[in-house]
């Protein structure tokens, strides 16, 4: 059992890593490398990811991480508070983790206010929160700063892009792997833009490089919550509502062996065909795949980006399972409709698709359980 705070208050806290950024920054990809980086440690880790629904893939992607994942799903941690507390305790209860590593949903902003503050006044004694740090993608960081070409509603989802790093301990640009040299210069300086004086860490989450020293950096100390941001909640509100959010359990079966990456890449294609023609714009779509042989996720962030597979399935079998969650300006009808559409045709006539659980749907207004006007 965990010695309680008043037996020993130096070790009965729980090291709180919470990591934002928009949608397909790399949050789940940081939190699974700085997971496997802890464990190698010697630390015991817990994590929880959110969704405004069930069927994650990000959950089914760190446990293939071999770590104790827990979710908070229905709801971001914001308007979900006080089920985060429970999910940490229970985390706490059953697994003693001595960190916890978070991903709160990568449309949310406000959460120093809604989040961190909170917790640092209800739970001082429970949790140790390290600097918050917000990921960003390079390209889409760029995007965001092109307002001229931005209709209202690609200006509210930048709003929130921006707010994001507004309020950040601590700014990673992800995915340097894919950001030639000379463009750096370029990124730090947009960041500066946004919010002058903000620590910025280099990283590609993808080939580890840039994890350790990011993770020494937070556990060595530093506040965390340091920035609280004005937030304007019917622009953040049509942000969040500009997305249509689709997660769905589909069982897939087959009287012979069958292919079923082939199958997975064929939907994605199929689906990315399909959301350009109604100029639905993808912020992310991500597939987890198991089958007996294997595991596998597929994710595009971009409406023409090209999949990026992790994972792999030995062998071709009759049965497996698809976890599918799609991000995407539109409508959850049309999200819906494309997304049936393109498994029936990826299927063909000798695939079974039954589609377990569906939930289709446009984010709703955050309603925080707290939000703190003041830095705690
Ligand atoms: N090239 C490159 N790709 C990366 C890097 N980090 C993550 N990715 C890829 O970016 C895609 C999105 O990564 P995720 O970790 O799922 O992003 P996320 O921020 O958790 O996304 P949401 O949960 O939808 O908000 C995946 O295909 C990752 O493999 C990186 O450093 N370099
Ligand atoms: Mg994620």
């Amino acid at each position: 059992m965990r010695a309680s705070s008043k037996e020993n208050p130096d070790t009965a806290r729980v090291k709180m890593i919470l990591v934002g950024g928009f949608l397909g920054a790399g949050k789940t990809t940081l939190l699974a490398r700085a997971a496997e980086e802890l464990a190698a440690r010697g630390r015991r880790v817990g994590l929880i990811t959110n969704d405004q629904a069930a069927n994650l893939v990000d959950t089914e992607v760190l446990r293939q991480a071999g770590q104790e994942v827990k979710e908070v799903s229905g709801a971001c941690f914001c308007c979900a508070f006080n089920k985060l507390l429970y999910v940490c305790e229970n985390l706490i209860d059953l697994h003693h983790p001595d960190v916890i590593l978070a991903e709160p949903v990568g449309s949310c902003t406000d959460l120093s206010a809604t989040v961190l503050q909170p917790l640092k006044k209800l739970c001082a004694d429970r949790f140790d929160l390290a600097p918050y740090t917000v990921l960003v993608d390079p390209d889409k960081l760029v995007e965001s700063l092109e307002d001229g070409q931005a209709d209202d509603i690609a200006a509210a989802v930048r709003y929130i892009y921006r707010k994001q790093i507004e309020e950040a301990d601590l700014v990673v640009v992800n995915k340097i792997d894919r950001l030639a040299a000379g463009r750096r210069a370029e990124i730090l300086s947009a960041i500066g833009q946004i919010r002058p004086g903000t620590p910025v860490f280099l990283m590609s989450a993808l080939e580890r490089t840039g994890v350790r020293e990011w993770l020494d950096h937070i556990l060595s100390g530093g506040a965390a919550g340091q920035r609280i941001v004005e937030v304007d909640y019917d622009t953040y509100a049509a942000g969040e509502a500009a997305l249509g959010w689709l997660n769905a359990a589909v069982e897939l079966s087959a009287g012979k062996p069958t292919d079923w990456k082939a199958l997975a890449l064929r939907f994605l294609k199929n689906l990315q065909t399909g959301l350009e023609r109604q100029a639905g714009e993808v912020a992310h779509l991500k597939l987890f795949l198991a089958a007996p042989a294997g595991r596998l996720q597929v994710n595009v962030t971009s409406s023409a980006g090209e999949p990026l597979v992790q994972g792999d399935l030995a062998a071709a079998s009759t049965h497996a399972t698809l976890v599918i969650n799609a991000r995407v300006r539109i409508s959850p009808e049309q999200l819906r409709a494309a997304v049936e559409a393109s498994l029936a045709q990826a299927a063909g006539p000798t695939v079974t698709v039954n589609v377990a659980e569906i939930s289709s749907f446009r984010p709703g207004r955050p309603q925080p359980v707290h939000r703190y006007g003041q830095i705690v």
